[in-house]
């Protein structure tokens, strides 16, 4: 489903409404034996076998969960938010008991201004004078919980009892907190500023004098005539766009092919968690020798490193496709392994030939990155230090090097894939190695130095 909203009140519905009333029906015997009731559970039943599951509580809290985390990283507004609209595009309002189950799931993960918020569109929604009765003290209370949880170090009880200064200002503090009415401002105060990464998913940060400098490039490959479109991202380190790299053809078989077989994405360590919301899935190079060779052979043209997949001390992993719907993110991360390459969930064997894999194969030294789709809001690829982004624009790919030329980590390359607002989006990563690319890449003549273009395209200074 497109729409993060529609998504969540859709599977609550069906997870609430639905179990109730299937329970109801199948709980009273002269009702279910009825044959319109019973060919209506025959048909749920047939329906439960074929989807293989029915939405549990934790679907619910994934999809509230993404809204919440548009609502934070976007700095979406909560009328637009209960009223069903993102990125202009309007669903239906929400009703009390999906609000309900979002403010409770906002509470869970410590969001207080999602979750004050909620609680005051509940307590303005209704007329009823003892709902209001109840809600002003939820909101009351759950305000001096957030705000006492939040209290400042320095005002922690134990020093106030030795200090009279700090006793007073610890008074105060708990006067503010413990409160009946709770104003807007009230609620405003836990709104959090965005991160220089949030603000790079809503949008390009960079002064239009810093943009000045940046260029296309029409860049000669290693084939005579094929001529690769550069869009330079950032200079020192590079981080480029090529355009126009895939074709429609080879994406539609790449999302065919992943789609058989993926599965939740994990980070670097193994772990399912919320810093990764996609699915994943490899496509070994074996397996699809001719696409896959064709397309690796176009990125060795390109950034001219050895792409050609081999069984032992091989340049370049499988590939990987991930595919992020409405919500779907990647954390901040850089794209080198941990050096101690331990997966919590696999065997001592899969550890031991991980880390053979790994000694033969080195460090991931580069990043190439398809995009096999458009997204219809959000998903940008965010580099915060870099105060760069890549809009998601099928058929491009994204190119960096994720270590400098002295094989060192260059943390300056860490990025994330901003939640995806509308739609879907879709990627296809190809790790390239340090193992084959040894008379590849030049160094320069210090050990810090940064990479050294071969070609005339060099960074601004030099234009
Ligand atoms: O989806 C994106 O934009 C970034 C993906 C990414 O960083 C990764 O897969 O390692």
């Amino acid at each position: 489903m497109k729409h993060p909203i529609r998504a969540f009140y859709i599977t609550h519905r069906i997870y609430n409404e639905w179990s109730t009333v299937i329970e109801a029906l199948k709980s009273n015997s002269t009702i279910a034996d009825q044959p319109c009731v019973a060919d209506f559970l025959r048909t749920y039943n047939s329906m439960l076998t074929r989807l293989g599951f029915w939405p549990t509580f934790e679907d619910i809290a994934g999809l509230a969960d993404n809204i919440l985390r548009l609502w934070g990283v976007y700095g979406l507004k909560t009328k637009d938010i209960v009223n069903g609209r993102v990125a202009s595009v309007e669903t239906r309002s929400l009703k009390n008991s999906e609000v309900e189950t979002i403010a409770q799931l906002a509470k869970s993960v410590k969001m207080d201004y999602q979750h004050l918020a909620l609680l005051e569109e509940l307590l303005n929604r209704t007329d009823d004078e003892s709902e209001k009765i109840y809600y002003r003290k939820k909101l009351s209370k759950e305000y001096y919980l957030a705000k006492t949880r939040k209290m400042p170090a320095a005002m922690y009880p134990s020093l106030a009892y030795t200090d009279f200064k700090k006793f007073r200002e610890y008074n105060d503090f708990l006067k503010d907190a413990n409160k009946e009415i709770i104003y807007q401002s009230d609620i405003d105060s836990f709104i959090i500023p965005p991160t220089l990464y949030e603000e790079l998913c809503r949008g390009p940060i960079k002064t239009k004098k810093e943009e000045s400098t940046l260029r296309c490039y029409l860049r000669e490959t290693a084939v005579p005539f094929y001529m690769a479109k550069e869009e330079v991202i950032h200079y020192e380190p590079r981080l480029s766009v090529f355009h126009d790299v895939i074709s429609d053809d080879d994406i539609r078989y790449l999302k065919r092919e992943a789609t058989k077989k993926m599965s939740q994405g994990t980070t670097g360590d193994g772990f399912v968690s919320r810093i990764r919301i996609s699915q994943v899935s490899w496509l070994p190079d074996q397996a699809h020798p001719k696409l896959t060779k064709r397309l690796a052979r176009r990125i060795a043209n390109i950034v001219s490193l050895d792409t050609t997949f081999k069984s032992r001390a091989s340049p370049v992993e499988y590939w990987q496709v991930a595919s992020y719907s409405t919500g779907g993110h990647y954390a901040v991360h850089v794209d080198p392994l941990k050096s101690d390459g331990f997966l919590w969930n696999k065997t001592d064997e899969y550890q031991g030939q991980k880390a053979e894999w790994r000694q033969n194969q080195g460090q991931r030294i580069a990043t190439w990155m398809f995009y096999l789709s458009d997204v219809d809001a959000g998903g940008a690829t965010a580099f915060p230090h870099l105060k760069s982004r890549i809009s998601v624009v099928k058929g491009a790919a994204a190119f960096w090097y994720n270590l400098l030329p002295n094989g060192s980590v260059d943390r300056r390359t860490e990025h994330g894939g901003c939640p995806v607002i509308l739609g879907s989006k879709w990627v296809s990563n190809k790790w390239i190695h340090e193992s084959g690319q040894q008379l590849k890449r030049l160094c320069g003549k210090t050990y810090d130095s940064e990479d050294i273009y071969p070609d005339k395209y060099m960074s601004p200074r030099t234009l």
